[in-house]
């Protein structure tokens, strides 16, 4: 058995950082673009500049069932026409992975969604810790006007499927409607 050192981190509320977590991934909209729906107003956004969607810091951790990968993710606020910015989402390799995601700062919503068509979504404002069970896909979306920054922890060997949602897709989405935030089907 290996035996492994303790360690500590601490995450940042203004970067989104988590000192812990060297491997940075920073996912700019020209790379996402084909999770909004509107592909007139990603153009529209591109032509000016290209905007960072989400940040995230990844913690090195064995991919080895028993170990606890986590990281932060700090997505900032923005949208593309109606739709909120959010991360890609994915299920896990391991479909019977859960997870735990832990709201530190902002405004998002959690989506869900199980391969046989369930389908559920969470507030998450800070203090919020949100339970996603083996076999839900899992997307967040930023709502607010500042950043939202959550902690996610999971099974060291869960792996992220993401062909699965670019082939399917969500079948929620998260729009603007009168200055609020709106939980709706893609097909509505
Ligand atoms: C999270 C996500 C993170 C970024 O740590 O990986 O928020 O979202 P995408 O992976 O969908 O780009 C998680 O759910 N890990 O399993
Ligand atoms: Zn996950």
């Amino acid at each position: 058995m290996e035996t492994r050192q303790p360690f500590t981190g601490q995450v940042s509320l203004g970067s989104g950082g988590l000192t812990s977590g060297s491997n940075l991934v920073v996912r700019r909209l020209s790379e996402v673009r084909g999770i909004f729906a509107d592909q007139a107003a990603v153009e529209a956004i591109l032509v000016a500049n290209d905007p960072v969607v989400y940040k995230v810091w990844n913690v090195p951790v064995p991919e080895v069932s028993g170990e606890l990968q986590h990281c932060s993710t700090l997505i900032m606020p923005g949208r593309v026409g109606p739709e909120y910015f959010m991360t890609k989402g994915h299920y896990h390799v391991r479909r019977d992975t859960a997870e735990v995601y832990v709201c530190l700062r902002g405004e998002g919503r959690l989506l869900m969604e199980t391969e046989d068509g369930r389908r559920d979504w969470q507030v998450m404002k800070p203090g919020t810790v949100s339970y996603i069970p083996p076999y839900w896909s899992h997307r967040t979306v930023n709502v607010g006007p500042e950043p939202f920054v959550f902690v996610s922890v999971y099974p060291g060997d869960a792996g992220h499927d993401y062909g699965s949602i670019e082939t399917g897709g969500f079948a929620q989405v998260v729009v603007e409607r009168a200055g609020r935030p709106a939980v709706k089907l893609r097909t509505e």
